[in-house]
Formats: structure tokens, sequence, C-alpha cells
């Protein structure tokens, strides 16, 4: 008697796991696309994301509000607390605190964006308190083995101008791997990590410093086309979201 119940339960259970899986699949947004999507009155803040399946579960941070929202943020300053000046493993695995200061990591940004048509929004703000941003209608990054290659196009200004286009096709370079068109390193000489190329026209990883400063040349966080070379801006945020 016992063990025709268990067989009954086994069988029971056998039916219910593909319903159990896609339930799963459900609970493990790939992005905040897909969190905003299941529920959209969800605010903006700190959320889990699976970028790569089951095992890859990462904290962001997701802007729910800015031009219509289920942005997932991969990169964002705002107050210094955060080292931003390090090598390639690090950028590529990710750092930083989602609720403040964070890079999402190389890895994951390629696999948002790999396989859907993606779109970039950049906001920022000076310490006038100003706030502009740049957008891009497409937006990806390439796999690792060919250098975490940036593609972005289709600029659309809201206030900041286009400082992306320069680094459209450059591979990212860190301090200890040296990939940009510069006879030197300029993530040493901008004290960043970036898709450089001779050097930038921006620098959003570099050093957080407080509005302009001219003592030492392009290596605060900058977005040329907005404020110039000697201006680090107060805060910065590169997300995005998939194109539907
Ligand atoms: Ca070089």
């Amino acid at each position: 008697m016992t063990y025709l119940l268990f067989q009954l339960v086994s069988v029971f259970l056998l039916l219910l796991a593909p319903l159990l899986a896609s339930c799963q699949q459900l609970l493990q947004p790939v992005d905040c696309s897909a969190i905003y999507q299941q529920d959209n009155s969800k605010p903006s803040g700190v959320y889990t994301i699976y970028p790569a399946g089951e095992r890859s579960a990462v904290k962001v941070y997701c802007d729910m509000a800015s031009e219509g929202g289920r942005w997932t943020v991969f990169q964002r300053r705002m107050d210094g607390t955060v080292n931003f000046y390090r090598g390639w493993d690090q950028y590529k695995i990710g750092f930083g605190n989602p609720a403040g200061e964070y890079w999402l990591g190389l890895d994951n940004i390629h696999y948002l964006t790999n396989n859907k048509k993606s779109e970039l929004l950049v906001n920022m703000e000076d310490f006038e308190g100003k706030k502009v941003f740049a957008r891009y209608s497409s937006f990806s990054v390439g796999a690792e083995c060919g250098g975490f290659v940036l593609s972005v196009s289709g600029f659309i200004n809201g206030g900041a101008g286009d400082s992306l286009t320069y680094h459209n096709g450059q591979k990212f370079s860190t301090f200890d791997k040296d990939q940009d068109n510069n006879g030197g390193n300029c993530a040493r000489s901008a004290l960043g990590a970036f898709w450089y190329n001779t050097c930038h026209t921006a620098n959003p990883n570099g050093v957080y410093r407080w509005g302009a400063d001219k003592t030492l040349y392009a290596l605060g966080v900058e977005w040329y086309y907005w404020k110039g070379n000697d201006y680090s801006l107060k805060s910065i945020s590169m997300k995005i979201r998939p194109v539907l």
C-alpha cells in the first residue's frame, strides 16, 4: 500500500516537473526588463538577475523610471566610494556594490547584449545639479576571445553630446591589458579602464574627482562632448535594455 502511494506520488511529481521548471524560469529573470515585464509596478532598486542561466545569479541596480524604465545598470559612479582603477580580471567578472558604485562585468554585459538587440542609456549629472543623457539605439559587447569589442550606434542626444561613437569598434583595455590604438597605455594615462581608442572622449571609469580640475589631464570621470577633459562628473550610469 505504502509502495503504491510512493509510486503515485512519483508519477505525480514527474508530471509536475515541467511546470515547476517553467515557474523557475519566471523566478529567474535574465535582466531588469524581464522583471519589469512581470510586474511594471516594481520600483527602481537592487534585484537579482540571471544573465547566463540558473547558476549566474548576480545583483544589479534596475532603473525602472528613466525613459520608460526596464534598464539594467552595468556601470555606476555617484560618490567615489569604489576604486575603479582595476585590472582585467576585475573588469571581466565585475566589482563594487549594486546599491552604490559598481561595474557589472564584461562577461555579463556580453551575455546580456549578445543575442538580442539592445539599446544603451547613459545618464549623467554635474556638481551644479544639471542632468543630461546620451542614448544609443544599438549597443553590444563581443566575447572575451575577441577582446570584448564595443559596438555602439544610433546616437540620440539628451543634452550630453556623443562621446561614444569615437569608441565604437574598440577592444576593452585595462592597465594590465593594453588593447587600445595608442602607442602608450591609455588605461594607465587616464587611470581608468574602457574601450580606449587613442585615447578617449569618455572616461566613465576614471578617477572620481569633485568637478573642474586642470592639475592632471583627462583622467577624471569624463564625458568630453558635455563638459570637456577637465571636468569630472558628479554621477554617471550606463544602462541597457533589450529592444522590444
Ligand atoms: Ca597601446
